[in-house]
């Protein structure tokens, strides 16, 4: 018999694009319900005042109006103040004082959009405020003088927490002990998730059934649910949350906003269905930022440039409420993968999180909880060490990397790294990309006084949380699951407790269930999103789906074909220990010609089952993962740059991950493609920029930039296969991948194009007019 090709790794094209490209995705803003109301937020021009009173009646005024909400009303239902994923609490609407610009102060609801916009002007013109002093650097908000911003909580300062780990005193001495020490800091500017759909919801509260279905776009409607129902009162049972379509995630749609909590008010009081979408400046001035890190970073080692002791110290500005988005133990995320790709013997790192009167934030923007701000320091300060040693950064990470014979590997932060072979990937990302010609290059152009760089990254990830013993989301555990139903004819549902954004899951998915049972991609319907009907999960962020939701689809198809075996024995007439899966087909030990198809055993499951055997066919699986995974990647990046404009060209850049086992090659490829198109827009655009009085000076497109196809590089990729030996299937998570990874390669790049002038390093973003200040500096016209 021919051997079936197996579809888990083939290229199958999306099963979701045919709707998202004729333009029939259903995204929330799609959604029209009989008898719907729609919401405007009005919000604090200031980014620190006292708010004296809020008149009302400017807005109910306005025709069309029906109602508006505000702080004052929401405190006397107890729901003034909502908790935060980082167990603070956060103003649903301003009472006392405003925090940051763009803080919501009022809700406007009113029967048309229109309407609900002219209200929210008109309330706007007349809320009354009293400034207060504005602290936006959080340098200075850790000054003695500073004003306090949280006069709701009991502390004396805006210090927020202070978190460590790893070996203090060892690490100490090994710096003292040191032949070689470089010191580097880093800033990782606020950026922006910036999906092109907006944050929006539809509470639709049915008076008569006393159920709450909530339509929002969101990337764990699970643990929405919860929240929902622990924030107000209302019984989960009679929650319902549905994400429809989601137009891009990239952890913007993680948290619960004001607005959502604001149309769930209006929707019990008025019993109508309510909208709220926010605008792409509501979007960048006050749901939730990413990154935000100031960092410290220290590596000492031997003459030769072996690492011997890691220490980094970091600032993180919380903004004016900690809503950080971080497992609950793990209040800097898992930024102590620090460590990276390399054998330390020895880290120590600190956080120290300070409250500004800025946006609150800190998600995890296509990055499993600040892994980006980690992989971004420590491959930008091995570039500062070779720099130092005068050895070529390949050869400096060549030296350090964690040998393939060292894994499951213990880091000395406490990760057990799974897998890698991260001399195989740089080496491959080099032989691509041509690595040593490009140095001579480099050394020819440089005699005639022109500006090229080679910057490398090689880069080690963690994703997949869970294991539930180690991380929660406020108390949930942080497993997943799947569920599976075959009809009688063999067509298959199945449901995950994760909610795709455009990842592909369910091509992807599909093609796990397919090569499990043996039946065709066509054959399977994946579905997400709906909590009335997919079994609980924590959602897609943070690259987990696979790790977890993907791990439960096989282990769930796994289940059904253990089952299957059974009823296939019964038709084969042979005990169930005789039945050999093979080539998709389930045949006699011995006697291939024996066999029966997935199909014939679906149906035999509802038409013949055998003695004993509960009719039906269909599984649940909630997978714990006993580790995350540990993908990693080797990007190489070619910049020429012109001296007269400081423009900064890629000419090149070459992308090789190791994700494991790749379910889909050209669903990961485009992922990489995204990633790398982000994490350029980082390196090169975008900052959430605030001026000394707090106001957000990049609230729209036209001042935080997205790359268009105009400005975006050509990327070129291919990969290296370390399966995960924990993960069922051997996969690894790879969405974030290229955002983790690249920004390092891009800046590496510049630097090492301006490192013959002394230059050690440059923030990001890296502009032009950046780089022709800083060539005007060193005499280069
Ligand atoms: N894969 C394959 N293979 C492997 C891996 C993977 O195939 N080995 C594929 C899967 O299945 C899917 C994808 O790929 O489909 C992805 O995956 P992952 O890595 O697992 O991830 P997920 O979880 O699914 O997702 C998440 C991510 C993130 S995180 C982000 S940001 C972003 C990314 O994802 N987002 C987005 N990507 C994307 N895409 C799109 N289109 N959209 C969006 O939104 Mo966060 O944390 O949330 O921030």
């Amino acid at each position: 018999m021919a051997v079936a090709e197996r579809v888990l790794g083939q290229p199958v094209k999306r099963k979701e694009d045919p709707r998202f490209i004729q333009g029939a995705g259903r995204y929330l803003d799609d959604i029209v319900l009989p008898r719907m109301l729609y919401m405007a937020i009005v919000r604090s021009p200031y980014a620190h005042a006292r708010v004296k009173a809020v008149p009302k009646e400017a807005a109910l005024s306005v025709p069309g109006v029906v109602a508006v909400i505000t702080g004052e009303d929401l405190e006397k239902a107890g729901l003034a103040w909502m908790p935060t994923l980082a167990g603070d609490k956060q103003m649903v609407l301003a009472v006392g004082k405003v925090l940051f610009q763009g803080q919501e102060v009022a809700a406007v609801v009113a029967e048309t959009r229109e309407a609900a916009f002219d209200g929210a002007h008109a309330l706007a013109q007349v809320v009354e405020y009293e400034p207060l002093p504005v602290v936006v650097d959080p340098f200075k908000a850790l000054e003695p003088d500073a004003p306090i911003l949280r006069e709701d909580r009991e502390q004396k300062t805006n210090h927020i927490w202070h978190w460590e780990v790893g070996d203090r005193d060892r690490t100490e001495r090994a710096f003292a002990e040191a032949e070689v020490v470089v010191r580097q800091e880093v800033y990782y500017p606020r950026v922006h998730p910036a999906p092109l759909e907006p944050c929006g919801c539809i509470a639709d509260y049915n008076k008569a059934t006393e159920r709450l279905t909530f339509y929002v776009t969101s990337q764990a409607p699970h643990a929405h649910r919860t929240l929902l129902a622990l924030v107000s009162g209302l019984p989960e049972h009679k929650i319902r949350v549905i994400s429809p379509d989601v137009g891009g995630g990239f952890g913007n749609k993680v948290p619960v906003y004001s607005g959502y909590v604001c149309a769930v008010v209006a929707s019990l009081q008025l019993g109508r269905p309510v909208k709220w979408v926010e605008t792409r400046t509501e979007n960048l001035q006050s749901t939730h930022f990413a990154r935000d890190f100031h960092m410290t970073c220290e590596i000492a080692a031997d003459r030769d440039g072996r690492v011997k002791a890691l220490r980094v110290k970091t600032i993180a500005d919380h903004g004016a409420f900690d809503a950080a988005a971080n497992p609950s133990k793990f209040p800097a995320g898992l930024f102590s993968i620090v460590t990276g790709s390399y054998d330390f013997p020895t880290a120590f790192v600190e956080v120290d999180a300070v409250y500004t009167n800025t946006a609150p934030g800190g998600v995890a923007y296509r990055c499993s909880f600040r892994v980006t701000e980690a992989s971004y320091l420590i491959e930008r300060t091995m570039d500062v060490l070779a720099d130092e040693l005068g050895m070529d950064p390949v050869e400096l990470r060549l030296k350090n990397f964690i040998p393939p014979e060292k894994f499951p590997y213990p880091s000395p932060l406490g990760w057990t790294y799974d897998s890698g072979n991260y001399a195989e990937t740089l080496k491959k990302a080099m032989d691509i990309i041509g690595y040593w010609d490009l140095r001579k290059e480099q050394e020819e152009k440089r005699k005639r006084g022109e500006l090229m760089g080679i910057g490398v990254s090689t880069f080690t990830e963690i994703v997949g949380a869970g294991p539930a013993h180690t991380f929660d989301i406020a108390g949930i555990k942080m497993f997943d699951s799947c569920e599976i139903r075959v009809h009688p004819t063999g067509k298959v549902l199945v449901r995950t407790g994760v909610r795709h954004q455009g990842q592909g899951h369910e091509t992807t998915f599909a093609q796990i269930v397919a090569d499990e049972l043996g039946i065709p991609v066509d054959d399977v319907l994946v579905e997400e999103g709906d909590t009335d009907t997919a079994p609980y999960g924590l959602g897609t962020y943070a690259s987990r789906s696979t790790p977890t939701a993907g791990a439960a689809t096989a282990m769930a198809a796994r289940r059904v074909r253990d089952k299957a075996r059974k009823i296939a024995a019964h038709l084969l007439e042979a005990s169930e220990e005789d039945v050999v899966w093979e080539n998709g087909r389930f045949h006699v030990a011995g006697a291939p010609g024996r066999s029966v198809s997935f199909q014939e055993v679906a149906f035999a499951a509802y038409t013949n089952p055998p003695e004993g055997v509960e009719p039906g066919l269909e599984a649940v699986y909630y997978y714990n993962p006993p580790n995350l995974t540990f993908p990693n990647g080797a990007y190489i990046c070619v910049v020429d740059i012109d001296k007269g404009t400081g423009q900064v060209k890629v000419r090149r850049f070459v992308a090789v991950d190791d994700c494991g086992t790749v379910i889909n090659p050209m669903v990961v490829e485009g992922q990489v493609h995204g990633g790398l198109t982000e994490g350029f827009g980082i390196a090169f655009m975008q900052e959430i920029v605030y001026d000394e009085n707090g106001n957000n000076l990049s609230s729209d497109f036209s001042t935080y930039l997205l790359p268009t196809a105009m400005e975006t590089p050509k990327w070129e990729t291919d990969r290296t296969v370390t399966p995960s030996p924990h993960h069922p299937i051997g996969a690894k998570g790879v969405g974030e991948s290229p955002n983790v990874g690249s920004p390092a390669a891009f800046v590496n790049a510049v630097v090492d194009a301006l490192s013959h002038l002394g230059v050690r390093h440059i923030d990001m973003p890296i502009t032009p007019w950046k780089i022709w200040k800083i060539l005007r500096e060193h005499g280069i016209e």
